[in-house]
């Protein structure tokens, strides 16, 4: 850790710099999560490496840290990473893919974001698009498609032989799981159309929460911190496999799916979005490294915030701050008890997958 090293002058030049050759060569590991220091610095959620590769060359070769965001996760739109990024991933209730994106640079406090995005494949580009060409921060739905043709981006398809699939096996397994809740008739059981029960069964949403899990989340969260220490950071996801039509998640709402601020540092979050907007994750963890906490406990601290409310959500954050440390925190679910994610900075000659352990 350089700066540790440099502060820690009294234990000798060489000791400093064999300790740091050990600390590279571990993966980062619960509690002892925070990164090695160094700019340029790319952390992005999950092992989406290729949209690390990308992120970083566009650094590497002059670009802003706005378009190392915009390429990387761009990148993983074109790849459709886990499914859950780009086209062809997570159905709707009617079988179509929505995507929700957003961009945001540290320097100015500038968002563009899109949600609900239809027809249109390159949503981080189109959110880019809304910071460049309105004073607008967000745009949704069918008219957002028409903006970003507006633009130029080509209006195609979004459904692929997978997501049709993925569609058609829900219908037949009576619809589940969904997101319904005190409907008529019973969403546990049957498909839609559904009206209100009378009745209202606050057992039912506990229940529906416990069905969210991995598998059917993972969005791309990026942050890009440059040589100077300017912030920038972006989400791209298809949302959550089945959700309700119109439904919007925390990554294109700044402060939930990402934050920058380039006075402070950049966070990003994956994961329920429908529970972890609620609690601003990436502000909040911005906030804490503002007032001089460590990356990886700011991101702890965000993840034992929501747990008090809703211990069994899914969900991971990532933090950096504007010297470039860094780390994450997951919350620990059955089934989800490790969270990787990718780092590329100059300490490592390659992009590196690191692993944290929930708590
Ligand atoms: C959402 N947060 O729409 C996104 C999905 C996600 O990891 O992050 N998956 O809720």
């Amino acid at each position: 850790m350089m700066y540790e090293c440099s502060r820690r002058a009294a234990m000798g030049f060489g000791a400093c710099r064999a300790l740091r050759f050990l600390l590279l060569l571990l993966p980062v590991s619960g509690a002892a999560g925070a990164g090695s220091a160094a700019l340029p610095l790319v952390v992005n959620t999950w092992a989406f490496r290729k949209a690390t590769e990308t992120a970083w060359y566009t650094l590497q070769s002059g670009g802003s840290e706005l378009d190392a965001v915009e390429r990387g996760c761009g990148q993983c739109e074109t790849d459709q990473c886990d499914g859950s990024v780009g086209f062809g991933g997570s159905p709707d209730e009617h079988g179509e893919t929505t995507l929700d994106a957003m961009i945001m640079d540290g320097n100015t406090m500038e968002v563009g974001a899109i949600a609900d995005l239809r027809c249109i494949k390159n949503a981080i580009g189109v959110a880019r698009k809304v910071i460049q060409h309105t004073k607008h921060t967000l745009l949704v739905g069918e008219s957002a498609s028409l903006f970003a043709e507006s633009m130029g981006f080509p209006c195609e398809d979004l459904t692929t032989q997978n997501s049709l699939s993925i569609y058609l096996k829900w219908l037949n397994q009576n619809c589940q799981p969904n997101y319904w809740k005190n409907v008529i008739p019973d969403a546990s059981k049957s498909c839609g159309p559904y009206k209100q029960a009378k009745q209202l069964n606050n057992e039912d949403w506990i229940n529906s929460q416990k069905r969210i899990n991995i598998h059917n989340h993972d969005t791309i969260g990026m942050i890009v911190i440059g040589g100077s220490g300017n912030v920038a950071v972006g989400t791209s996801t298809n949302g959550a496999v089945h959700k309700i039509q119109g439904r919007v998640g925390d990554s294109p709402i700044a402060g939930a799916g990402a934050y920058a601020d380039s006075t402070t540092g950049g966070a990003a979050a994956t994961g329920d979005g429908d529970i972890m907007m609620r609690f601003l994750p990436s502000y909040q963890a911005v906030e804490y490294m503002r007032t001089g906490t460590d990356p990886t406990t700011a991101c702890q601290k965000v993840i034992y915030r929501i747990q008090k409310y809703v211990p069994y959500f899914f969900g991971a954050v990532i933090c950096a701050n504007s010297t470039g440390s860094y780390g994450a925190a997951c919350n620990k679910v059955p089934g989800f008890t490790q969270f990787h994610f990718m780092v590329y900075s100059p300490l490592l000659n390659q992009p590196s997958e690191q692993v944290v352990d929930c708590i």
